[in-house]
């Protein structure tokens, strides 16, 4: 049965799974408000259903012989789900995956881990996902995540890292609070120009914890890469630049989510990319 991702077991309950080192895999196909046309929350079906026709990145990597096990939880929602799988992941010393959903999900998984002065949050996104309320009136959105993240688990600015952002409203709350250094902040400008420079940067910030989460919005990346997108942003990274930065981020992340994937019926570009991307994930990691 094809209703896993290539190369995972499926099991539907995580009290089941001894096995140390593995990857847990689950959906949360789920969108809140939207201002923007929607379509995220059929992801988690559409990638593992594309993950079977995909023919892989790398000469090295083969999904079926990995040395992790790989499982595959189904979609699911509710913190008390979510939280047993937090659990499972520290006791066994293994990573979570997730596909979403609209970029709030990742509010719905980490405020469920554990979270102290050496965790720190790094997102990739063109927009920094940092208003207070989105759509007005609206507190919890794809929009406000890391204002709400920062608020609930009183995370201090020098734990939260923002690479890739450039599509901001000069006048928004967003775009004060990260003159105002309130996380830290790496610009899509300046990785363009300074590739190295920018490399060290957060080669020496993810070297400063014991644990990093990373949140990956599918829109860090250029229009051109994903035209799919509601939120579609120029002049955004591209995919090889994007793999070079997960290449020093991955090996020190226990949690790994990717989200706001849209992609049409007819056309895959964004689903391709999305599977490609998990491939390379699961990749690093199993060659840490
Ligand atoms: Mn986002």
């Amino acid at each position: 049965m094809k209703n896993t991702f290539v190369g995972f077991y499926r099991k539907e309950s995580v009290s089941d799974i001894n096995e140390k080192n593995s990857i847990l895999l689950f959906g949360l196909p789920f969108e809140r408000v939207k201002a923007t046309p929607g379509g995220s929350k059929k992801a988690p079906k559409a990638i593992r259903k594309h993950s079977y026709e995909f023919s892989g990145v790398s000469m090295k990597y083969d999904i079926t012989k990995s040395k992790s096990v790989y499982f595959d939880l189904g979609d699911f929602w509710g913190s008390n789900k979510i939280a047993e799988v937090w659990k499972k992941a520290y006791d066994l010393d293994s990573k979570i995956l997730v596909l979403g959903g609209d970029h709030s999900i990742t509010f719905d998984t980490l405020s469920c881990s554990e979270i102290d002065d050496k965790t720190a949050i790094i997102w990739l996104d063109s927009h920094a996902d940092l208003a207070d309320e989105y759509p007005e009136g609206i507190i919890q959105s794809h929009g406000t995540v890391f204002t709400n993240l920062k608020n609930f688990n009183k995370l201090k600015a020098n734990q939260l890292l923002l690479i890739g952002g450039h599509a901001f409203t000069q006048t928004s709350t967003e775009h004060k609070k990260i003159n105002n250094n309130e996380v830290n902040f790496l610009p899509t400008q300046q990785i363009m120009k300074s590739r190295e420079e920018s490399y060290n940067i957060i080669r020496e910030f993810v070297e400063k914890f014991d644990r990093v989460y990373l949140s990956i919005d599918v829109d860090v990346l250029d229009q051109s890469f994903v035209p799919t997108l509601g939120t579609a942003e120029p002049f955004g990274l591209t995919p090889q630049i994007l793999l070079e930065i997960l290449e020093i981020i991955i090996p020190n992340a226990m949690y790994v989510d990717i989200v706001e994937t849209q992609f049409k019926r007819r056309n895959k570009i964004v689903l391709n990319f999305v599977v490609g991307l998990i491939f390379q994930i699961l990749q690093i990691w199993e060659t840490i």
